[in-house]
């Protein structure tokens, strides 16, 4: 593990570019001060800048260099074996008062979180470069757009921002010039694994270095985001779920908009009727797979617009607007093939950055999933001879990919539209074994976020955790609400009040449903477009529906099943509704709205009495 990179290489430095404003230098020169780096590197965005941090990580060890031939462009780095997820129990909001963070977070308070950080960040960027990552969530400039920026002293969390977000002189130009007083989203990451201790005692690096320590913490007060101990994803890319959903959501709260955990689609009927569907569904639960989807019904086509995070806002015509504030999927690699998800395989062709995938032989990667055989030989992800006959996985189950959305084939032309797309429907969905059926429609915008409310999902490997155990994940936010829930499905009560008659209409899936069997009734992906096809009909008021104590299903013959091969028990199961089952949920949810006490909306009591009563009667 120990590299070759020796403490005495020149540093790489830029200087502040003199259009940054002198707050941000101020703050910059502050943080530097406490953080101790050898170097400062203002990010300026340009491919010869990536090229220099990229050849310097793989002179480091720390990025593997992919066949040329095979993977252009593209690398793999193994992280330790003890920083490979989300760590949701290390994960914080900071706010003055508890009430500012609700039941589902950890809450400390700002100040004492602060005085705790302290000695962690102190010094802890000795015999580093810090970077200065200034990026724009959102096309630069765009009405729905926010600014950022974040300091790490992890080259590689560079390297995948700028695939994930725009970063560099561009951006930082909307900040206002040297004078400029644009708000802007404050973050500092450090993997906590200084080079060089306050005596002056140096040791050497390693391939990823990370602290035993992790703190992700959010001040969505000051909305500033502080993370330390971890280089991967979502704990070390700040500009995604740090800022564009646990900041976003609470800057939202207090502006009238919605930063949400959701895929964005537009789908066209085969007569040529467009609508944009934006979907929740928890972390490694097919929000990529539908984004990406190739539909198997003729005639009917799927433009991807993002994956992962949407930002809505009602617009001046009244109506939902929604926008992808990223520029490129962190997705998961096992599950990921030419059968499931083609067009992925497709975008993933080069200029790549895969994390904690397995190696081949020929030097490019492999993952379960992504061919029906494994290679004879792989080196696995924790970097060891892995043949067909080894016991564990040749990539971690959490294992990703980071590559820009542009490479995506079936990217919509709208993507980066400055004031997004208007949104028709809703989507909210989990991985649930039992119970809740492949679709619904929601009766109301009411009931829709009732049924967000109450979104139960099975756990993935996305998070440190038990992976299969099922917990409530409302409105697939459960790690990324910035404030308390309750004031959440208020607020969500409150934007569909103003939107009125224009308001999205809401649906719930479940691709996941299983038999007795154990095995999925529903064959997913691709065929996911019949029931994508049934809720673009509802919203162009051409299929048929009946009632169910849930919502309204599609009526028998509604669903295209033309040439898919399903026997009409499954898909009579898939649809089921057991009574009593439906009632011990009820049960649960009683449990699970009294955590809240006081924030939860009395229409969320009354949409669960509302359910009650169908039930019974049904
Ligand atoms: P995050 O990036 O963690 O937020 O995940 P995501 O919601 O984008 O999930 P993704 O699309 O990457 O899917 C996660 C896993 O679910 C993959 O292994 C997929 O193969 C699997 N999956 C996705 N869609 C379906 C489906 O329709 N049916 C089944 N059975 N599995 C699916
Ligand atoms: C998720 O866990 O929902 C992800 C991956 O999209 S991460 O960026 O690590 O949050
Ligand atoms: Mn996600």
């Amino acid at each position: 593990m120990i590299t070759t990179r020796p403490l005495d290489t020149e540093p790489s430095t830029a200087p502040a570019p003199s259009w940054a404003p002198r707050a941000l230098v101020a703050w910059v020169a502050e943080q530097v001060e406490l953080l101790e780096p050898d170097a400062v590197h203002w990010i300026d965005g340009s491919d010869a800048e990536a090229a220099r941090l990229t050849d310097e990580l793989v002179e480091a060890g720390s990025l593997i260099a992919l066949n040329p031939e095979l993977r252009p462009g593209s690398h793999l780095a193994r992280t330790d074996p003890g920083d490979v997820a989300r760590v949701e129990d290390r994960t914080f909001i900071c706010t003055t008062d508890p009430a500012g963070a609700g039941p589902t977070n950890n809450w400390r308070e700002a100040g004492a979180m602060t005085r705790e950080l302290r000695p962690w960040f102190a010094g802890s960027m000795r015999g580093r470069t810090l970077f200065v990552v200034p990026f724009s969530m959102g096309p630069v400039g765009g009405p729905l757009s926010q600014l950022g920026v974040q300091l790490t002293d992890s080259a590689y969390a560079v390297l995948n921002l700028r695939i994930m977000a725009r970063v560099g002189s561009e951006p930082l130009a909307a900040f206002g010039g040297a004078d400029g007083e644009v708000p802007f989203v404050r973050g500092v990451h450090s993997v906590g694994f200084p080079l060089r201790d306050e005596r002056g005692e140096t040791r050497d690096d390693v391939a990823w270095p990370c602290n035993e320590t992790k703190y992700i913490t959010q001040f969505p007060e000051t909305r500033e985001i502080w993370s330390f101990g971890s280089g991967y994803g979502g704990n070390a890319l700040l500009a995604k779920k740090c800022f564009a959903l646990r900041i976003a959501s609470t800057m939202g709260r207090d502006e009238g908009w919605l930063a949400e955990h959701m895929l964005l689609i537009r789908v066209t009927d085969p007569a040529g009727r467009a609508f944009h569907i934006a979907a929740a569904f928890p972390s490694a639960c097919g929000k990529t797979n539908l984004a990406m989807m190739q539909p198997t019904l003729p005639g009917w086509r799927v433009e991807t617009l993002g994956d992962d995070i949407t930002w809505m806002r009602p617009g001046a015509d009244g109506r939902l607007w929604a926008m992808n504030p990223e520029t490129g999927f962190f997705g998961v690699a096992p599950g990921t093939g030419e059968t499931s998800n083609p067009t992925a395989v497709r975008t993933l062709h080069a200029n790549t950055i895969f994390t904690n995938v397995a190696l081949t032989d020929d030097g490019d990667v492999w993952w379960e999933g992504l061919t029906d055989e494994a290679p004879d030989h792989l080196i696995d992800w924790r970097g060891d001879d892995w043949t067909r006959a080894s016991s564990t996985p040749a990539a971690h189950p959490n294992s990703r990919f980071t590559a820009p959305i542009e490479q995506c084939p079936s990217l919509s032309p709208d993507w980066d539209a400055h004031a997004g797309v208007p949104l028709d429907a809703i989507v909210f969905g989990g991985r649930r074994a039992t119970n809740v059926p492949l679709v619904t429609q929601a009766r109301s915008w009411r009931h829709g976020v009732f049924v967000g409310a109450t979104v139960a999902s099975e756990q993935t490997a996305a998070a440190e955790g038990v992976v299969g155990e099922l917990r409530r994940d409302p409105f697939a936010m459960l790690p990324f609400c910035g404030y308390d829930m309750g004031d959440y499905f208020a607020h969500w009560l409150r934007v569909g009040a103003g939107l009125g008659d224009a308001a999205p209409e809401v649906f719930q899936v479940n691709w996941f449903r299983k038999g007795a069997d154990g095995s999925f009734l529903w064959p997913g992906f691709g065929e996911n477009s019949r029931v994508i096809a049934w809720i673009a009909g509802r919203l162009a008021g051409t299929a048929e529906a009946v009632e169910t104590p849930l919502g309204s299903a599609p009526a028998p013959g509604a669903l295209d099943l033309t040439g898919l091969e399903i026997t009409e028990e499954a898909l009579a199961e898939s649809f089921a509704v057991p009574t009593q089952a439906w009632l011990a949920e009820c049960t649960l949810t009683d449990a699970f709205f009294a955590r809240f006490g006081g924030t939860l909306p009395p229409e969320l009591h009354a949409e669960l009495a509302d359910l009650r009563a169908r039930l019974a009667s049904a």
